[in-house]
């Protein structure tokens, strides 16, 4: 019954009277009216008007199963600790490649190295990918390139923001960080059994934590628009296939190109931590492989993404 309304709703031009639901749907009106108060429980934006009837204000933005319907297999819920670590459990099932876990929110949204992310209820866009790549170790980090590349685009497309890179796994806008992507994997001795993509993108969170306002954004903050969650997993699944497959049939040096033009820490001053070590310089360039090439003053080192973090002075 929600959906056939939603449906009528969707489909009307302006109002549809309580009657024409009524009759159509062949129930009461007080059963029209009980539906639509669910609906907009759910968070739907119907306006009801004496008279009239009611209306579906489709500039709401709205993100549950049913508007995720349609996009292949999938799991959404409300709350999860993690969709991350949900999709690894789909993984271990043997769910199909693509296969994405997404959330309304998450109680302990994970960074990398234990860091928390920030996930509030209802606001921004919290998904896992399962993928099983036919790759070697080496080139799971270059997952995480790739799939910012994906999120670039998609948000350049969507919204014209001015979307860069912070190599390897941060996507900002004017400065500020606005998506975070988490890869890992599971593997055997010597394969890959699946790799997990997480991506957390602030889409219309206006307010912040003290500790991040200075350094996080949404794309809300950065647009003046409240854009459609659902249609912006639509298109961000869309460009994360087409990037995904054009990278198992050709690797990630097809892509350097097109990433150092979007990679904001080339010609900066970086300081890097990888394997413990702190490493200082200039970055000067992305490797065939996705590695950043530091210019340390003494040589040339290249660092891998997996295993790196890094600051970058503007
Ligand atoms: C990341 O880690 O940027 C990866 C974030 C991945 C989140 C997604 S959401 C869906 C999926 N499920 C998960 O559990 N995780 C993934 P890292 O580079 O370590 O950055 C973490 C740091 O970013 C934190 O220490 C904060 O400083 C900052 N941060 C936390 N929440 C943020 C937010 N919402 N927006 C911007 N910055 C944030």
């Amino acid at each position: 019954m929600k959906e056939k309304l939603l449906d009528m709703l969707k489909s009307a031009d302006g109002y549809v009277s309580g009657q024409e639901i009524a009759d159509s749907l062949g129930v009461s009106r007080t059963a029209v009216w009980k539906t639509v108060t669910a609906l907009k429980n759910e968070g739907y934006n119907i306006i009801s008007t004496k008279n009239r009837g009611y209306k579906l204000n489709t500039e709401g933005d709205v993100l549950n199963a049913r508007e995720l319907l349609g996009l292949g297999g999938h799991a959404f819920y409300e709350r999860l600790t993690s969709t991350n670590d949900m999709a690894k459990r789909f993984a271990l099932d043997g769910c199909k490649e693509f296969f994405f876990v997404a959330a309304n929110s998450q109680t302990a949204g994970k960074g990398r190295l234990g860091r928390e992310w920030e996930s509030p209820h209802n606001k921004n866009i919290y998904i896992s990918v399962v993928l099983y790549p036919d790759i070697g170790f080496e080139s799971v980090a270059q997952i995480t390139l790739i799939s910012g590349l994906a999120v670039v685009k998609t948000i350049r497309d969507m919204t014209k923001a001015d979307a860069k890179i912070k190599w390897p796994n941060d996507v900002l806008i004017n400065g500020k960080k606005v998506v975070g992507i988490l890869t890992e994997m599971q593997a055997e001795v010597n394969r890959i059994l699946f790799a997990v993509v997480g991506i957390g993108i602030n889409v219309n969170q206006t307010v912040f934590d003290d500790e991040l306002k200075e350094k996080a954004t949404s794309i809300l903050l950065e647009s003046g628009i409240k854009y459609k969650r659902s249609e912006m997993i639509a298109k961000l699944m869309q460009m994360l296939k087409e990037y995904y497959k054009i990278f198992c049939e050709k690797g990630f040096g097809v892509f350097l190109d097109e990433y150092k033009k979007i990679c904001i820490n080339l010609d900066r001053e970086v300081t890097a931590v990888s394997k413990g070590q702190r490493i200082n310089g200039i970055a000067v360039d992305i490797s065939e492989n996705g590695e950043l090439v530091i210019d340390t003053g003494d040589g040339l080192v290249n660092i891998s993404s997996g295993e790196a973090t890094l600051r970058t002075d503007s």
